[in-house]
């Protein structure tokens, strides 16, 4: 026998053998990572082993198959558990990918990251998250399911899966995902709850009695319980009754014991963030009754089990592209159509649908032009689906004529998201993710607050969603201090990835829309006006889509170089332009650049930047929010008029001149800086 050897009283079942492998690798990953968190995996590597191996229609050859269920760790923090099943089903993961687990540029980092690891449907972590992202996918799943299956082809039909811990269960996202899910019927969701009793700082009971079982009732789900998280037949039969339950999302309740094998962590608050420790993985491998104590050992039998496994995945997706097929060749226009969505390509001829705002439209607020927008470019973009977190009437975001995605009808393009901000973010960054969908979805600017964390992982994932963010200034008037925006525009700036607009008027409006939907790679925010605008006259000043390239010149005073740079965005930029004339008239030249998005300025090239904003001429900046994020753009000697408090309850003009936001500030600004 050698060191590495156990004593087996009996030989270990290949069943025992594959969930032990599980178990084995997340603990001797976190381990040599010397982070990570082993105890998770270690308890619910029986139910990875049911659900991939009896359950999960996936194709390691294809993570993209479409028809493929979805799964997603919400407990993101147990990536050890996903990283092991993808390894051993035979995704592009190697062991070696295993034992970099947390190093610099692996494949396998501390929390599963989208679009870096194959099989890794979302990017999980911060909890609750992996829920809502469980949800939209579900969304996705029955909108597309039911726009593009034909009676004879359900080519759209899988399933959503995920796992939540205790902490997703307690954050609050997951309350507004769940309730959204249950009152839409999204049938189809079939998630445990991985009831360990145990979170960082204890037992649960120091904190956390809720019943979730009653819970999850109310919300309209189908809700059974696995007692123990070893009985595989257990996990297979609730999985199979959540299957049969087509109305009603599933949340299968397992109660589990986190560090499960180890002798001294089983059942602790330690076996959830930290390494066994070298001493107690060997006593965990030999109370296992594992084969080897070699650190990343899975036995043959085990590794060609599991490869087994996830060689029944090309089959089953070569059976569904034979369905395929035959459904393209019955109905080849709609496959097409179903196609070119999932490329994300845009159908042509949407941009002649773009309407021109003039001087006969009158006074527009952006967020009614940008309702005016979107119902002209609706119906060639049916992908540009979404809503708002009840204020639709206020966001313009309705498709008029449209139907409504609700519980009895999975085809509408309209969506009430309920005031579940939070919520509405993760479920969209869910429907993009699923693929064949642009999510939109609407609020206050102020109430982004409220789904922050949803529009960061957005960010990091690079999806296109888009965020319509209305009432976005002190503009907004009587309502006070409470719905008035001042830091938020900077710190939506500062989130890498994003992109925010804030058009000036109707014809920028427009403009946005078409960046907007172009820009494939990261979110967009629209910041956009509750007050009426006037429209620029852009006869005498420059033509809308210089918004394009984030800010452009509008107009030079005339008889030589300008003497002074004024920049705004939105509803400010009106102040410049009359601030402009102001100017000329008492023999000053200015440059009046309007700056819709900082971000898009920022990524063109140094020679426009400094034909925009020419080095020597002193900058003016004027917003209606904070000025953080204005610096850059102004330079040392420049003066930004911005806002360092919070808004007040007022008529809003009244508010501007309170707050120096004015035509006189800027004059008199201007005038001391030359
Ligand atoms: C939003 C958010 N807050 C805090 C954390 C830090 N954190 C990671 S896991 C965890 C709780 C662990 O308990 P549980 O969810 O039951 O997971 P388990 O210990 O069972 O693995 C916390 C607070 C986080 N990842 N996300």
């Amino acid at each position: 026998m050698t060191d590495n050897q156990t004593t087996l009283s009996k030989p270990m079942s290949v069943d025992d053998l594959c969930i032990n492998a599980i178990r084995v690798l997340s603990m001797d990953a976190v381990q040599k990572a010397d982070s990570g968190h082993p105890g998770t995996p270690m308890a619910l590597a029986p139910l990875a082993y049911v659900l991939w191996g009896r359950h999960l229609r996936f194709n390691p050859a294809n993570p993209g198959w479409l028809d493929r269920d979805r799964f997603v760790l919400s407990a993101g923090h147990a990536s050890m558990l996903l990283y092991s099943v993808l390894y051993l089903t035979g995704y592009d993961l190697t062991l070696d990918d295993i034992k970099q687990f947390r190093q610099w540029e692996s494949r396998t980092p501390g929390h599963p990251e989208y679009g870096h690891t194959a099989g890794v449907e979302t990017t999980t972590g911060p909890l609750g998250q992996g829920f809502g992202n469980a949800v939209g996918m579900a969304v996705g799943e029955a909108l597309l399911g039911t726009l593009f299956n034909r009676p004879d082809h359900q080519i759209i039909d899988h399933h959503t899966f995920f796992i939540a811990s205790d902490g997703d269960m307690m954050e609050g996202v997951s309350h507004e995902s769940a309730s959204y899910a249950g009152h839409a019927r999204l049938g189809k969701i079939i998630g445990f709850y991985d009831d360990n009793h145990i979170t960082i700082e204890g037992n649960t009971s120091l904190t956390y009695s809720d019943d979730v079982q009653r819970r999850f009732e109310g919300y309209h789900w189908h809700v059974q319980r696995v007692d123990d998280a070893n009985d595989l037949d257990a996990i297979d039969a609730a999985i199979l009754a959540a299957k049969a339950e087509k109305e009603r999302p599933s949340l299968i309740i397992v109660r589990s014991h986190i560090g499960f094998g180890s002798p001294h962590k089983h059942d602790t608050a330690e076996a959830h963030g930290s390494p066994l420790g070298v001493d107690e993985i060997k006593l965990t491998k030999q109370a296992l009754g594992y084969p080897s104590l070699e650190p990343f050992y899975v036995a043959p039998d085990a590794l060609a089990h599991w490869r087994n496994i996830g060689a029944r995945g090309a089959p089953l997706e070569s059976d569904w592209q034979k369905r395929y097929d035959a459904y393209k060749a019955t109905n080849p226009d709609v496959a097409a159509e179903l196609e070119r969505r999932l490329r994300g390509d845009l159908l042509d001829g949407w941009e002649d649908l773009i309407p021109t705002f003039t001087a006969e439209n009158g006074n527009v607020a952006s967020r009614a032009a940008s309702g005016v927008v979107l119902n002209a470019i609706a119906p060639r973009i049916p992908e540009l689906v979404g809503g708002s977190a009840d204020l639709s009437s206020s966001t313009n975001t309705i498709v008029t004529n449209a139907p409504s995605f609700g519980p009895d009808d999975h085809s509408g393009r309209n969506f009430h998201f309920g005031i579940r901000e939070h919520g509405m973010g993760s479920i969209m960054n869910g429907m993009a993710l699923h693929g064949g969908v642009i999510p939109y979805g609407a609020t206050f600017l102020i109430f982004s607050d409220y789904m922050r964390p949803p529009i960061r992982l957005a960010a990091i994932m690079r999806l296109h969603v888009v965020y319509v963010y209305t009432h976005d200034s002190i503009g907004l008037g009587e309502d006070g201090p409470t719905h008035q925006p001042v830091e938020q525009l900077s710190t939506l700036r500062a989130v890498p990835n994003m992109t925010v607009i804030r058009p000036a008027d109707a014809s920028e409006t427009a403009e946005a829309w078409r960046v907007t939907l172009k820009h494939r790679n990261g979110p967009v925010a629209l910041a956009l006006t509750r007050q009426k605008l006037g429209l620029i006259d852009r006869t005498k000043f420059a033509a809308a889509s210089g918004l394009a390239h984030g800010a452009y010149v509008l107009a030079d005073a005339p008889g030589g170089p300008p003497q002074v740079v004024l920049i705004s965005s939105g509803s400010e930029v009106a102040l410049i332009l009359e601030a402009q004339q102001r100017l000329t008239k008492d023999g000053i030249r200015s440059r009046t650049v309007s700056m819709p998005s900082h971000e898009l300025f920022a990524k063109e090239t140094a020679e426009y930047r400094d034909s925009v904003l020419p080095h020597g001429v002193k900058r003016i900046a004027i917003e209606a929010a904070h000025p953080m994020s204005w610096y850059r753009w102004v330079g040392d000697d420049g003066v930004i008029l911005g806002i360092e408090r919070f808004g007040a309850s007022a008529p809003y003009k009244e508010i501007y001149t309170h707050l120096g936001l004015t035509v006189d500030n800027l004059v008199e600004t201007a005038k001391k800086l030359v």
